[in-house]
């Protein structure tokens, strides 16, 4: 039975300085869904008996067959501490690494989180995540050491071991924090003192800056968990209690005399009991004295679990009890199971429930307590800064900071993501408890059809045909409406930022994309009215919406409500066609979309779908615009070959996507491809070392033809007018890292300096084209290039000459104007801009072709010659390029435009160039993360090995039996890895696999013996499997390009054929 009913949270949902929106996170099997079930039966929602039994937030049953969560969901419990009433609006987010983008949804729209932490396994990969992801959102943590019986019941550990192990996993946390902490600090600290340069207002006469002083300067005391200031619980979920050190303090004040707040201080830490003079000493390692916190603390706990769940001792039970000053029920005193006997024991002594919830209400901000550079951090993208926003957008600044419900202040809404739910589960299509006038209603009726059915029986007569039709259209009709109800609702998952949103408002749907300053800038800008999502252009964002309807969120359940205020978390309805990932709604087009959700998950594993039954497509395209929409990480993609393809993070999320798929969206029997896996193609340095391993002199190698060639590509265009020399090298890895880190800034550049050519006019006028004109980049994009050309000096200072000017050459990246390519141009006599956007630049000719040139560059570098995969790490320097109008004009017309011939020559000259360099594939890799038991290590290195993965790093996990793991591996061969390990080692070893990097495969796709010791090992016809070559085909036959694979091997009938000739 719930203890306290929808109009109880929509009063509190009125005063946000008693609101908590919370979330938590954690590794994967942390006990997150644990612990928010034992927060639930709090409230009455679940039986107390049931919690930790039913996971109530993991409400999909493919969550609940494979015991993981995959989405997160949102709860809200009414909780009072200290006479005062709270709304916690808790999110249960997924641990798996497949599934981080769902907690980004979950952690923009909180102000605090509770990390969960298993004590025995410590900060995971997951665990590491979640704390940046909390610390860059600004929001506050209280952390909950989870699975403590673990320590006792599993892994036996005397109370001052489990002390020590304690203490150990506290730092390990506290480490991650001080990692980011300083990194921010420092980060802060530069662009501080920029600010202080470009101001030119130097600070004193110190011009100089200490870096450390500034991490000393900065407050982090709020930063660390540390028991003493009660921000830490120590929990079992499972077994339903958790404490912090100052419930025990309270608990013990009284027995031993001694104040409330000394005890706090004492009871975690090196402190002892000095039993003589009766007083609290330090130095309890060094004295070999038992810690206060083991003495008092951990000593009872051991003492409670030791007599019932390990000497089951039922005698003692009601002894423990008495001492404790807990009542059990008769029932949990007679129960068999000793387990729940200790279960109901603890419950009852140190809840769980009350602890958590005190400490989130007490130690977590309120929605009121927003802090400005959280708002900054809300308001601002990576390019783009707080003081570059138009005037009118900065004013919100203060509407954010006041979370003012007032209906003079801006409405201001963060959709985070949609989720679907099945119409019938709206609270608006649910069947209603009958009145009692309507049950009346009813009997009335049903009295009177039974009458009309005797009248007919008497008559004997049939009844008349159009009645019957009528029938069948009745049904008809029904049947159409259950398609429409079969259809899922989408509901935003939302939280208010400012001011009030009411049923029936319309309000602007602004898309992520959209700019207010461009906006504001536009005179008489209006918004129509009727537009949908669909019906805008590339450059538009904006719709008008009217809420439809707005939800409390409940878990599984939705509570209709008719107005949402500021600082609250809701849900909204009747968006479908304004939203379709993130979006915010506001009364002001000032309001700018919020910064991007950042995921540590790549969307990597593509599959292409097709209907089994062809007929079907229709359904499939709009199963997948569905899925699309709910859900935030994957991608859907109509290639240009007409197949579906998906793209999605992981195994786990590509299962969930394909359940849901045919469950929800698509509902039709769906064929699924293997998995399609990304490739990259390269070029490297000449090898100086062949397959068999020696070192290749210039005598030693058959002079195949292809050695033979000068690296330099000359072509020409069709008409002769343009002359291109191309050389490709390879790039070295620091530029391309380098190049792969700065997308965005390269994105915003290659937009500018586009634009800058955009305004392309007949006449090759500089002036014209705008070239030289006063499009101004902001200032922080300025500083930001600065930065990036100042880290490219530095790079390429240690690489030699030959890359000393390339920050000066850099003429465009590819593909698609933000990739890890360089277009370099080493002409003589051609200038061209892209870092250096402020250098004036001479007339030419030229000009007018330059975006064809580039765009040629674009195109072969997003397919390269291996098999069509995007290039990876090459650099195409430009050596020539000369244009003679003059010559052959009058073949124009025979060859097309000669942009359009201009853009074939160059692409075809990065190809050809790429070629004549040794080419390599290079493989996506995933890092996995394996925590084992030691007697199945062996199992997982063999089929590690099997897979070409290799280890990196293994260590011991302390106080266990179980070694963690990391290895990396091609994601093509990680295929079922997971369901292997599994089998293989009876469950003993998941891996977590998170894409890591791209690398390069160290054999030559098309290598044949060619040195003597290469001739000598393997002769001259060599026909073992090439990694690299397998791969290539593999792609090259999916995309149906040639392979040289013989598809006739023995080919009887036609040489009986040719012989009868
Ligand atoms: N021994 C013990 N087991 C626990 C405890 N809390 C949770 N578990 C178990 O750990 C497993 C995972 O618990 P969940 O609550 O599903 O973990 P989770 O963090 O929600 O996992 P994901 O949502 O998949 O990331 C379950 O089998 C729980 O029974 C605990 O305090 N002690
Ligand atoms: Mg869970």
């Amino acid at each position: 039975m719930r203890l306290v009913d929808g109009s109880k949270l929509l009063e509190l949902q009125n005063t946000p300085v008693n609101i908590r929106n919370i979330c938590i996170v954690a590794h994967v099997d942390h006990g997150k869904t644990t612990l928010a079930d034992s927060l639930i039966s709090s409230n009455g929602i679940i039986s107390q008996r049931m919690s930790g039994k039913l996971r109530y937030m993991d409400s999909r049953p493919d969550e609940q067959e494979r015991g993981i969560t995959m989405k997160s969901s949102s709860i809200s419990l009414y909780h009072a501490v200290q006479k005062q009433e709270y709304l916690v609006n808790l999110i249960d987010s997924p641990g798996h690494v497949d599934f981080s983008s769902e907690v980004s949804t979950a952690v923009r729209l909180c102000d605090g989180a509770i990390v969960v932490v298993d004590v025995v396994e410590g900060v995971c990969p997951q665990t590491r995540l979640a704390l940046k992801q909390a610390y860059s959102e600004n929001i506050q943590a209280v952390l909950v050491l989870n699975k403590i019986d673990r320590l006792i019941l599993e892994m036996q550990m005397t109370p001052l071991d489990a002390y020590v192990h304690l203490t150990q996993v506290m730092e390990q946390v506290n480490a991650v924090m001080g990692e980011l902490f300083a990194s921010e600090v420092l980060g802060n600290e530069e662009t501080k003192i920029d600010k202080q340069e470009t101001k030119e207002k130097p600070k004193e006469d110190n011009n100089f800056y200490d870096w450390t002083s500034a991490l000393e300067d900065a407050d982090d005391s709020n930063l660390y968990f540390s028991p003493e200031q009660g921000n830490v619980v120590f929990a079992s979920a499972i077994d339903g209690w958790g404490f912090t050190v100052h419930t025990f303090a309270r608990l013990f004040s009284e027995k031993l005399g001694v104040k409330e707040e000394i005890l706090r201080k004492v009871l975690w830490g090196d402190f002892y009991l000095n039993t003589k003079t009766k007083r609290f000493m330090k130095g309890a390692q060094e004295k070999a004295k038992k810690p206060l916190f083991v003495q008092l603390v951990l000593d009872n706990l051991w003492n409670v679990y030791e007599t019932i769940a390990v000497r089951n001792e039922k005698e003692k039970v009601p002894i423990i009890c008495e001492k404790l000053g807990i009542k059990l029920t008769t029932r949990d005193l007679r129960h068999t199971d000793s387990r729940i006997q200790l279960q109901s024991l603890m419950m009852q002594w140190l809840p769980l429930s009350q602890t958590v919830l005190n400490m989130v209400c007490t130690k977590l901000p309120s929605p009121k307590e927003i802090g400005p550079e959280k708002v900054e951090k809300l308001m601002c993208t990576k390019i783009c800064d707080f003081e570059s926003l138009h005037p009118q957008t900065q004013e919100l600044r203060n509407d954010f900071l006041a979370c003012d419900s007032s209906t003079e202040r801006p409405v201001i809404v963060y959709i985070s993501k949609m989720f679907s739910v099945d119409k019938s589960m709206l609270p608006e299509n649910k069947p209603k408890a009958l009145t009692t006038e309507e049950m009346a209603l009813r009997r009335e009726r049903a009295r009177q059809m039974r009458e009309q059915m005797k009248l007919n029986e008497v008559n004997s007569q049939a009844i008349p045909m159009t009645e019957e039709k009528k029938d069948e259209n009745a049904q008809e009709n029904t049947n159409e409406n259950e398609k429409e109800e079969n259809q899922p609702a989408f509901i935003a998952f939302a939280r208010v930022f400012s001011g009030r949103l009411r049923k029936g408002d319309k309000v602007f749907v602004l898309g992520p994309k959209h700019d207010p300053s461009r906006i504001l800038n536009i005179k008489d800008f209006e918004v129509d009215p009727n537009k949908k999502l669909k019906d805008l252009k590339s450059d538009e964002h904006i719709t008008c919406a009217e809420i439809k309807s707005l939800y409390i969120l409940m878990g599984r359940e939705l509570e209709e409500i008719d107005e949402a205020v500021a600082g609250n978390i809701v849900g909204i309805g009747g968006l479908e066609e304004h939203v379709l990932k993130t979006a915010t709604l506001s009364t002001t087009i000032a309001c700018p979309a919020f910064s991007e959700l950042q995921s540590a998950a790549v969307p990597i594993l593509r599959v292409a779908l097709e209907p089994s039954n062809p007929s079907q497509l229709p359904q499939l395209v709009k199963g997948l615009k569905l899925l699309n929409q709910s859900d935030s990480c994957v991608q859907v993609l109509l290639q240009e070959t007409g197949e579906h393809v998906i793209v999605t993070a992981g195994e786990v999320h590509l299962e969930r996507c394909l359940e849901d798929l045919k469950n929800n969206y698509a509902k039709i029997p769906i064929t699924v491809s293997e998995p399609i896996v990304p490739f990259r193609e390269t070029i490297i340095e000449p090898p100086k070392i062949d397959m068999a391993n020696e070192e290749i002199d210039s005598q030693n190698i058959d002079k195949g033809n292809d050695t033979e060639v000068d690296p330099v590509i000359t072509v020409l265009t069709n008409n002769k007018q343009s002359r291109i020399k191309i050389r490709a090298r390879p790039l070295p890895n620091e530029i391309t890292a380098l190049l792969d880190k700065s997308t965005d800034l390269l994105k915003a550049v290659s937009q500018h300096i586009k634009s800058l050519h955009g305004s392309k006019n007949i006449e090759n006028k500089l002036d014209d084209l705008n070239i030289n004109g006063a499009h101004e980049l902001s200032d922080r994009m300025l500083k930001l290039i600065e930065t990036f050309i100042e880290e490219l000096k530095n790079i390429s200072s240690k690489l030699g000459p030959e890359w000393s000017n390339v920050a000066e050459q850099i003429w465009s990246v590819g593909p698609r104007n933000c990739g890890p390519n360089l277009l370099l141009n080493q002409t003589p006599d051609y200038d061209t801009k892209f870092l250096y956007h402020k250098n004036e630049l001479k007339e030419d000719p030229r000009f007018e072709y330059e975006s064809s040139f580039v765009n040629g560059f674009q195109l072969a570098s997003l397919a390269g010659p291996l098999c069509e995969e995007p290039m990876m790490g090459v650099a195409f320097c430009v050596e020539e390029w000369s244009l003679d109008k003059s010559e052959g004009d009058d073949a124009g017309h025979t060859f097309g435009p000669l942009s359009g011939q201009i853009m074939s020559a160059v692409k075809d000259g990065c190809r050809k160039a790429f070629q004549v360099q040794p080419q390599r594939l290079m493989a996506a890799m995933y890092s996995c993360d394996i925590v084992v038991d030691q007697k199945v290590l062996g199992k997982l290195y063999a089929a590690l090995g099997r897979r070409g993965g290799r280890v990196v790093g293994s260590d011991l996990q302390t106080g266990s039996a179980s070694f963690r793991v990391q290895a990396l591996m091609p994601v093509a061969e990680s295929f079922k890895f997971a369901l292997e390990l599994r089998t293989h080692t009876s469950g003993l070893a998941a891996p977590q696999l998170l894409f890591s990097h791209w690398e390069v495969i160290e054999i030559d796709p098309f290598w044949r013996p060619r040195t003597e010791e290469e001739y000598l090992q393997w002769g001259e016809k060599w026909d073992g499997v090439n990694r690299a070559k397998a791969y290539m085909d593999a792609v090259r036959a999916r995309k149906g390009l040639a392979t040289d694979r013989h598809l006739v091997q023995h080919a009887e009938k036609q040489r009986t054929l040719s012989k009868k000739k």
